[in-house]
């Protein structure tokens, strides 16, 4: 079991996600942009990525289908997969999007294992920006990714180079939260060390991670201040723990005083998810889906979405201002990479051949129509013309017989 932090655990009442909770000015941006949020986990390979998604699901999100992903055991992810969810609290409703990612480490040759997550990143601003460009800009299709959860491998020793480049290419796109995978496999004091490893070389390598404000930005009319206060201090404490340690499991067991609990099990005890004295899972969930929800939206529009649209707008005028990592022209439209896209296009092609299917055949139609009605005509035309023959033919033996 590892205590990662002093906190105690949260009252009853604070159990919900608290997204309903938001002040009200808050609460009206986030409506009035539609309510969604896009969060994007990856990281090596056989780290729990899915397990996690499953469980925060579990806890906090409803399922359209809970059949789908609890009916058979976890697969090996082996493409980007976009779950869609809708998150409940009290009336306040917000769209879920979380895009699992395969693990990488797998391959011989790692060291372009970023390329996918930063394409699709990168592909969603692409997407945003041409839908900005048209007359109405009436934008039906935001993915842009508000959040990315990486998950470093709880080794004990330190970060990967791997884990570097891949983290630095997110964070000059996207807000990076790393995260210590399978928490429960390190003791309390190993974890303190290896989370003090990760933040030096986080701050060395200058990766720009996302950290809670630290100052209060909300309306002072709207919050006392000790509420003020509070957020503060509820920022600091996020903050320390960062990265935050987790562990994942959609299991249930009792916890001892008759409650049922998810957790792992092991022979000596219980290590449960929900618990501050046993990872940082509630301060991870607090922070993405309560607390900075709002942040991370607003930071993706502003900072990230609006870099990505200056470096393409700028294109290679300028480019030595430019951040090398971020692609100068329109990436690649790379449909067919993901099968899901795949489907789509492959429906839109029959869609498109069955339309050119019944154009054809109401076209046949048509012209067999005209055909059946000229030769109708030409009917009509002979019998008048032989009327007219016989008519002549009469006038011409009346006329004799008037002679
Ligand atoms: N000890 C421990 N094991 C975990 C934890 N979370 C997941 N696992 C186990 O780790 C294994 C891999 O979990 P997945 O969720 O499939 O991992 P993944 O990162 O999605 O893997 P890929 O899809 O291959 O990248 C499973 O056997 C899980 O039960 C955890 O927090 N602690
Ligand atoms: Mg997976």
């Amino acid at each position: 079991m590892t205590t990662s932090s002093t906190v105690a655990p949260a009252p009853a009442s604070q159990q919900f996600v608290g997204i309903s909770n938001l002040p009200n000015q808050r609460y009206k941006i986030v409506s009035e942009n539609g309510g969604h949020f896009t969060l994007m986990i990856c990281g090596e390979s056989g780290l729990g990525k899915t397990t996690f998604i499953n469980t925060l699901f579990q806890t906090t999100l409803k399922q359209s289908d809970p059949q789908r992903r609890h009916s058979q055991p976890i697969q090996k992810t082996v493409e980007i997969d976009i779950l869609r969810a809708e998150l409940v609290e009290k009336k306040f409703k917000l769209k879920v999007n979380v895009i699992d990612t395969p693990g990488f480490g797998d391959n011989v040759n790692n060291s372009k294992a970023w390329q996918p997550i930063v394409d699709f990143i990168d592909d969603q601003h692409d997407s945003f920006m041409r839908q900005e460009q048209q007359p109405f800009r009436d934008v039906k299709f935001d993915l842009r990714v508000h959040a990315v959860l990486y998950f470093i491998k709880p080794t004990g020793h330190g970060l990967k180079p791997i884990d570097i480049e891949t983290m630095k290419r997110i964070s000059t796109r996207a807000n990076l939260i790393p995260v210590i995978a399978k928490a429960d496999t390190l003791t309390s004091n190993e974890l303190q060390i290896f989370k003090n490893r990760i933040r030096q070389v986080i701050e060395a390598q200058e990766i720009r991670i996302f950290t809670p404000p630290l100052e209060s930005n909300v309306d002072s009319s709207d919050i006392t201040n000790n509420q003020d206060v509070a957020a503060i201090e509820h920022a600091r404490q996020l903050i320390e723990s960062m990265p935050f340690a987790i562990i994942g499991s959609t299991q249930k067991f009792d916890n001892g005083s008759g409650q049922l609990v998810l957790a792992r099990k092991y022979p000596w005890g219980l290590v449960e998810v929900e618990n501050d004295l046993h990872c940082d899972f509630r301060k991870l969930r607090s922070l993405v889906l309560r607390t900075y929800l709002l942040d991370l939206i607003l930071t993706t529009n502003e900072l990230h979405y609006e870099t990505y649209r200056r470096l393409r707008l700028e294109g290679n005028e300028n480019p030595n201002d430019a951040d090398p990592s971020i692609p100068l022209r329109a990436p690649l439209r790379k449909l067919s990479h993901n099968p899901k896209f795949k489907e789509e296009e492959n429906m839109l092609k029959k869609y498109f051949t069955d339309q050119v299917k019944a154009e054809e055949q109401r076209f046949r139609q048509w012209e067999q129509n005209i055909v059946n009605e000229r030769v109708k005509l030409n009917t009509d035309l002979e019998e008048l013309q032989n009327k007219i023959k016989k008519l002549e033919e009469q006038n011409k033996l009346l006329q004799s017989r008037k002679r």
